[in-house]
């Protein structure tokens, strides 16, 4: 295909409540999505980066910068492009994987509604529908915690996941599990938040029957997850360590973790997402879909991915209402606790124009 003009376009996206993670709290999603077109059709990607960089290194100002310098311009570049040549079309930008995943995924958006093709076939999915779990953030008290846990769980979701960091670990999972249940699924995610040295208190709940605990020590210590496996029994999941399929099979190897959690945006797009499920699976290892708050262009996407065999464990793939009030698309809603898989040609939706209208902060027009 030959890219005939790429729109960037921010906006921002009023979250329903504050979400407390151990890097910060926030109360707003500032997202860039990138909307591109061919003679034949449209495509939309969005990126991942936040606002700031406290999940990752990205951030959205600098995500729009290197789509709009680095990566544009080597497509348009390029001429003639497929989806598959992007990665060595992009090859000599370093890293930036989640700048190069929103413009990868409009790509592959518009060369698949072109001949049709929705993303879950084209992926290879083999589910219809996804189960869907909720992450559930730091909250000021046990009391607070159980009042949102309890809502989540009449809403219908069949996994709860608790952000957790020192101070508000072991106590708040005691919490939901005694009053809730052993039948909850039940996860716990860290965000890098403890030091090798916490193992022994990270061994405390193993008490609780938890499906993971997610990312306890920092993304570059890999090493350091393996030895804390060794002295813990929930199952060690990595997410922000897993950049890349090489870095799965390698965290693998070396034992470092028993599941890996998926993201497309921070592995560079969904051919490499793919790579990492299949790594995964070739090691016996489940994977799930990590979740990065996104508007209804990326659930969709990330939906079509978790329909592949080796997605075993729930989602982070909420209902749009568990984020937004509007959503950019018309809403993801749970049914029987899961959410089905968008059937239509790439990603299967668009924003709606008068939401995109209203939330729009920025638009900028790059053409060869
Ligand atoms: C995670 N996601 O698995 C991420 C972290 C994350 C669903 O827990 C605004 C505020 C946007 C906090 C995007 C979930 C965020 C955010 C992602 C946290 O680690
Ligand atoms: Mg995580």
């Amino acid at each position: 295909m030959k890219i005939n003009v790429v729109e960037l376009i921010r906006i921002d996206m009023p979250l329903v409540s504050p979400f407390r993670t151990s890097f910060g709290v926030e109360t707003g999603r500032d997202v860039l999505v990138v909307r591109l077109e061919t003679d034949d059709a449209q495509g939309w990607g969005e990126c991942v980066a936040l606002a700031d960089p406290l999940y990752s290194s990205e951030y959205t100002d600098a995500a729009q910068r290197v789509v709009a310098e680095q990566l544009v311009p080597r497509l348009f570049a390029a001429g003639e492009v497929t989806t598959a040549r992007f990665g060595e079309v992009v090859a000599s930008v370093r890293g930036h994987r989640m700048a190069k995943s929103a413009v990868e995924t409009a790509l592959l958006d518009a060369e698949l509604r072109a001949s049709g093709v929705s993303l879950s076939r084209y992926l290879g999915a083999i589910s219809t529908e996804v189960v869907s779990g909720v992450s559930v953030g730091i909250q000021d008290t046990i009391p607070e915690l159980l009042d949102v846990v309890g809502a989540y769980l009449d809403a219908g979701y069949p996994r709860i996941k608790l952000k957790i960091e020192p101070g508000w670990d072991v106590t708040p999972v005691a919490a939901v599990r005694e009053h809730f249940g052993d039948d909850v699924l039940l996860q716990v995610d860290a965000n890098s938040a403890y030091r090798r040295s916490d193992a022994r208190h990270l061994a405390g709940l193993d008490a609780f029957d938890l499906l993971l605990l997610e990312q306890p020590l920092d993304e570059e210590d890999v090493v350091g997850h393996a030895g804390l496996a060794r002295m813990v029994r929930t199952p060690i999941c990595l997410d922000e360590s897993i950049v890349s399929a090489r870095a799965a099979y390698e965290a693998i190897r070396i034992g470092a973790c028993a599941v890996v959690n998926i993201k497309p945006g921070r592995v560079g797009g969904y051919l490499e997402a793919r790579r990492v499920h299949d790594a995964c699976a070739a090691a016996g290892v489940p994977v799930w879909a990590g979740g990065m708050l996104e508007t209804g262009i990326g659930r969709a996407a990330n939906l079509a991915l978790a329909g592949l065999s080796n997605f075993t464990l729930p989602s982070d793939i909420s209902g749009s209402d568990r984020y937004y009030a509007q959503d950019l698309t018309e809403p993801f809603v749970l049914i029987d606790g899961r959410i089905p898989i968008p059937t239509g040609p790439g990603i299967g939706v668009i924003p709606l124009p008068e939401v995109l209208a209203e939330l729009c902060t920025c638009r900028t027009t790059l053409t060869p």
